[in-house]
């Protein structure tokens, strides 16, 4: 895909989940790739989490975090990085929602609404998991969705007030 880089940087935030292998060390090393792109800036890391598995029963717990960056990249050239990081460690696409090494999704870029065959932003299911919420309110619980227009921290307390389990403390990676 031909990079068509902006003037001025983006926010953007990326969610890590993984049940597969070494996540732990994927989770790091993939970091380490985006923050070593040259047209990206690792800006902030959440704590990780174990969380419970969304999806298809008898999976492992996954682990979950997100980091904030700034990026010159436009959205489809970030996604297609992103899907070669999770390639190079080992992500093949099998079941939908099934068992990954290392899943790697957009969850907002700047303020952009965006519904393509190949790109949905805000990530559609942002608002209701808490494993992406969570991490989002440890870098700022008052980052705003950009078209529900709550904050991290009311989505979470959403969840949590409908009954959800609250998620285990993280810890730092
Ligand atoms: N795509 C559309 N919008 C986006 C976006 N904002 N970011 C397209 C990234 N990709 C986006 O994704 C399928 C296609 O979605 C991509 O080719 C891209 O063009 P995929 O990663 O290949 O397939 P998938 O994993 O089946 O779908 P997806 O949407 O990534 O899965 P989810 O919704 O992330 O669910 N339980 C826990 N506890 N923690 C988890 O992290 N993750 C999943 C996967 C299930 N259960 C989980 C977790
Ligand atoms: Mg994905």
């Amino acid at each position: 895909m031909p990079t068509h880089k902006k003037t001025a940087p983006s926010h953007a935030w990326i969610a890590f989940g993984g049940n597969q292998g070494d996540v732990r060390n994927a989770f790091k090393s993939a970091r380490k790739n985006i923050a070593e792109h040259p047209d990206c800036k690792l800006l902030h890391s959440s704590l990780l989490y174990q969380t419970p598995p969304l999806g298809p029963a008898g999976q492992a717990d996954y682990l979950n975090a997100v980091v904030a960056i700034s990026t010159y990249l436009e959205p489809l050239n970030l996604l297609a990085i992103l899907q070669d990081i999770e390639r190079i460690h080992g992500r093949i696409r099998h079941e939908h929602w099934g068992p990954r090494t290392l899943d790697l999704d957009i969850l907002a870029y700047d303020d952009l609404h965006l519904q393509s065959h190949t790109l949905t932003l805000p990530h559609s299911q942002l608002h209701l998991r808490q494993f992406v919420l969570k991490p989002l309110c440890d870098m700022n619980p008052q980052w705003l969705h950009p078209s529900i227009k709550k904050n991290a921290s009311e989505l979470l307390q959403s969840l949590l007030d409908s009954g959800e389990e609250p998620l285990e403390s993280g810890s730092p990676w």
